[in-house]
């Protein structure tokens, strides 16, 4: 191929075994020089448009790190909310999210390459000096190695590239003596004792300043870590060796990784979510491109461009075959068995997977890229941001966004793949959803549930890291930045590593580099990097004729069944096997099919039934594979419809100045008084009702009539307080959480239960919030009097609607439509009610409750959480076609007991044999997922 419009080195075909200086070189020019190739299509943007849009970026940056050393610095994050850092310790734990926090102001130094990508170079020199000045890595605190790796050492590292290259330059930073160096090499030795396991694989924690062997250290006696925990660490441990000729950090991450690939499940050729470090068995055998696996690929790739070795492109070339033989279901990529890679093992994706589609430009199969992406695209366009995970039919399954960036950096590797300027406007669209729903007068505030717009008292470092870089590198042209940015590799934390490292010390740490797989079919090797005249031939809609058929996959969605069926299952004549949703424990045929399954249906004492499969009783292999999906599918169903009963959370938006409807808490709703989601937001003055307690009748209702009122929980029931507040004149009702210092960001949300009486004389709606939610309630009455808040089942828009209560925003005209569809067709009441309540996030567990309370947090009785999988109105045909089984629901309903299956699995002392062993671990493992948190 000529240079003309395409990518030097990568031939058609691709160069086999090109010398690596050169592909490393290369692949990162493939992903500009398509640029030029676009000549129609979407409306290109002009020039003056994505300067405007470049520069919005720089004011956002600003508003971020500006209040971030404002108010947090030298902590390592801001709390955008309270305005304040966040010091590990002084907040409650949130559990693994805080192993990021090292006390070594992390966000500073997540940030330290952004400011030179975003030209702020003298805020970059000032920032150098402060980290040099104020960084303390000797600190006695637990870390995660991933974490600090890629953000803290990949930060120094990043810092120090381009500290030389600024340097170099002969302007800035003349005084710089590899220092941000130094203190990369001090915090790599103290990341070093992590690997002192027999497999080589780190442990997933260290304590900075003990270590792990230490009594003090409080850690190493974990077993099991993340295949990216211990697969993304050859970047900036190889940069470190070559950067200081220590050989030592490079073998050891090149180590870790011979162990994840020896450890390949060999006949899939993936690997699970998790691997214990010291036997090497793996502890969670579901397989996708998402969390706990993601970066893992993303570095073998990676680690093959910066340092030239072709084992590391052998091996990923080979996960990505199995990538897409199995997890790839386009445009979906869905979680597999290693084992048993036909078989699903989720029936949702989580967000972190939208970084996949920027490492297939990098690979060059750019045809998938852009399904994926579209396919995210359509789920961000619905719900504002992309939902933590997200279900095969496109609903909310866990409803929080932190401000991941991953959807941004594939916009912009696929920007730079096609030039089409639909990428351009993807990326505006990024934009204005941040500066509308997660900007605060304090920086960012993470989503807390995309559905109600709420937020989170977070904003982590990799949002200054990630996303302005991308963002502003989307609409930059060259001449905008002050160095060339293809002489760089992004880490997966997108911190720049100098592609000449690859000529650096490059004889070091290759011992353990294995050799066996040199053999691989040279097809491989196709496609190693974008060959865009082949991929655009004289076809610039390229790109949009791949996304036009997929313009309406989200909109236009069915319910879809759970679990991929196999596909032999299609083959003529054959019939599909049983649902889990189309199950009726009265037909005989359907008992019939699960005896042949190896399930059998037993009746317990107390009326339910369960189901137990047994692999051995199955008349053959596939029967028992379809039986085994068919326990899945239960488990979900069950699991599913639980969450189904209960309510979702709510919000409490404050609307008057200064805030005008920017911060949004997340609330708990009541089970009495109006649904708020049926257009019955309420809006108002807040005031306190005395006794603060609500639990007799109001002192003071002059001050509360007309108004919202505050009111502490316990010593009575919540819907004592109710009565009280509203005999009183009150509008509606907010329960603060008397237990100081609690919050949604650490406890699980509740639903406030009525007093077991009837309680339809409560006409004002109640909404419950943490301690740390009330009290920024509580603190902005101090601070300004008069606050307005507006209680509802979604924050509505922050602009001038704010202004006008009256006005319907257009989703509140979207609810209208959904509610009078709800009364006049009870198939789609069920759906608007499923969309809205589905995948709450809300727990009604009791140990929410203090025992002395006496509030009631609904929980829901045990007979209530065996759930029937009769509620589910439709499903999906096996032709695709939404088919309405409202007939057999009626069907079911009549037998409800029958119809309540509650899954057990024949675990404890029950013969069974290696398949059914290997089958239960499988489930374990499913079901350990569920539990999971990214
Ligand atoms: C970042 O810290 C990195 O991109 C990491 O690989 C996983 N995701 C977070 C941001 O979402």
């Amino acid at each position: 191929m000529s240079e003309a419009g395409g990518c030097r080195g990568c031939g058609s075909p691709v160069p086999q075994r090109t010398p690596w200086s050169l592909v490393a070189a290369t692949t990162a020019l493939c992903l500009v020089s398509a640029t030029s190739v676009w000549t129609a299509g979407a409306e290109p943007m002009s020039r003056e448009e994505k300067q405007k849009l470049g520069n919005q970026v720089l004011e956002m940056f600003d508003h971020a790190y500006g209040n971030y050393m404002e108010h947090a610095y030298p902590a390592d994050e801001l709390m955008p909310l309270t305005c304040r850092g966040r010091v590990r310790g002084q907040e409650p734990s949130r559990g693994d999210v805080d192993d990021a926090l090292g006390k070594f102001s992390l966000t500073l130094i997540d940030s330290l390459d952004t400011l030179v990508v975003l030209n702020k170079t003298k805020e970059f020199e000032d920032a150098v000096r402060k980290v040099l000045r104020d960084v303390n890595l000797d600190n006695d605190v637990v870390v995660s190695v991933f974490e600090t790796n890629i953000r803290v050492l990949g930060g120094l590292l990043g810092g120090h590239s381009l500290a030389i290259m600024l340097k170099e330059k002969g302007e800035y930073m003349q005084w710089y003596n590899d220092e941000l160096l130094q203190m990369a090499k001090q915090l790599g030795y103290r990341l070093l004792p992590a690997f002192n396991t027999t497999s080589g694989l780190p442990y997933p924690r260290i304590n900075l300043k003990f270590g792990i062997r230490k009594p003090e250290a409080r850690t190493g006696t974990e077993t099991d870590t993340c295949t990216a925990c211990a697969g993304t660490l050859i970047l900036e441990f190889a940069a470190l060796s070559r950067f200081t000729g220590a050989t030592i950090f490079e073998e050891y991450a090149r180590k870790a990784l011979d162990f994840l690939w020896e450890k390949r499940q060999r006949s899939s050729n993936l690997v699970g979510v998790t691997i214990n470090i010291h036997t090497g068995d793996w502890v969670r055998k579901d397989s996708g491109v998402g969390a706990g696996i993601d970066s893992y690929y993303e570095y073998l790739l990676k680690a093959y461009v910066l340092l030239g070795d072709y084992s590391f492109l052998e091996r990923f070339n080979t996960h990505y075959d199995a990538i897409m033989r199995y997890i790839s279901q386009p445009p979906l990529l869905l979680d597999v068995h290693i084992h048993k890679p036909m078989l699903n093992a989720r029936t949702w994706m989580d967000a972190l997977l939208a970084f996949f589609p920027g490492l297939q430009v990098l690979k060059g199969d750019i045809r998938p890229a852009i399904e994926t992406h579209e396919m995210l695209y359509q789920v961000i366009k619905k719900h504002n941001f992309l939902p933590e995970a997200f279900t095969t039919d496109f609903r909310v399954h866990w409803a929080q966004h932190p401000l991941r960036p991953e959807f941004a950096e594939s916009t912009y590797f696929l920007y730079k793949a096609t030039g089409d300027p639909y990428y351009l406007e993807v990326g505006k669209t990024l934009i204005e959803n941040l500066n509308k729903y997660a900007r605060v007068p304090c920086g960012f505030a993470a989503m807390k549930d995309v559905r109600t717009g709420s937020h989170e008292d977070r904003m982590d470092s990799f949002f200054l890291a990630e996303m302005f870089k991308y963002l502003y590198l989307l609409f930059a042209d060259k001449e905008d930045i002050i160095f060339d940015i293809e002489d760089y590799i992004f880490t997966t934390e997108a911190h720049l590593l100098p592609l000449w490292l690859s000529t650096t010390n490059q004889n070091i740490s290759k011992k353990n580099t294995t050799s066996e797989y040199t053999e691989l079919d040279d097809s491989n090797f196709d496609w190693t990097c974008p060959n865009t005249q082949i991929l655009f031939p004289n076809d610039p809609l390229y790109a949009q004729s791949i996304r036009e058929p997929l313009k309406n996959v989200v909109d236009k969605s069915c319910p879809r069944g759970i679990i991929r069926v196999r596909e032999e299952s299609f083959r003529s004549g054959a019939k599909p096997p049983l649902r889990a949703r189309d199950f009726m424990a009265t037909n005989p045929e359907h008992l019939e099919i699960l005896k042949k399954m190896g399930v059998s249906l037993i009746h317990l004492k107390d009326g339910r039934v369960q189901l137990v499969q047994h692999a051995i009783q199955a008349a053959s292999s596939i029967d028992a594979e379809d039986g085994l999906r068919f326990m899945q599918e239960m488990i979900e169903l069950s699991s599913q419809q639980q969450k189904e009963q209960q309510l979702p959370p709510r919000a409490v938006q404050i609307v008057s100045h200064p805030f005008f409807g920017r911060v949004v808490l997340t609330a708990g709703p009541a089970q009495f008084g109006p649904d708020l989601s049926k257009h019955k937001e309420t809006r108002g003055f807040v005031a306190s009702s005395k006794p603060y307690n609500g639990c007799s009748e109001l002192t003071n209702p002059e001050a509360v009539v007309g108004k919202i009122a505050l009111i502490k929980r316990g010593q009575c029931m919540f819907a004592e307080k109710a009565r009280n507040i509203q005999n009183a004149g009150a509008i509606g009702g907010i329960v603060i959480d008397d237990n100081e210092g609690s919050s949604s960001d650490t406890a699980p949300l509740f639903q406030m239960a009525g007093d077991g009486k009837e309680t339809d004389d409560i006409k004002i709606p109640m909404l419950f919030l943490f301690s740390k939610e009330g009290s920024i309630i509580l603190d902005a009455i101090r601070e300004y009097e008069e606050v307005e808040v507006l209680l509802s089942d979604k924050a509505k828009d922050r602009d001038s609607e704010m202004e006008n209560e009256d006005q319907p925003s257009p989703e509140n005209d979207s609810q209208n439509q959904g509610a009078e569809r709800m009364t006049s067709s009870s198939h789609e009441v069920d759906l608007v009610d499923q969309e809205s309540s589905e995948e709450s996030s809300l727990n009604s567990h009791p140990e929410s409750l203090s025992p002395a309370d006496t509030d009631n947090a609904a929980s829901p009785s045990p007979s209530e959480q065996t759930s029937t999988p009769t509620e589910n109105p439709e499903t999906t045909s096996h032709d695709g076609e939404c088919i309405d089984l409202d007939n057999q629901l009626q069907e079911q309903s009549d037998t409800e007991e029958d119809a309540s299956p509650n899954v057990s699995w024949g675990k404890k002392g029950q013969p069974i044999d290696s398949i059914l062993a290997d089958w239960n671990e499988d489930i374990e493992a499913f079901e350990m997922m569920e539990k999971d948190e990214l």
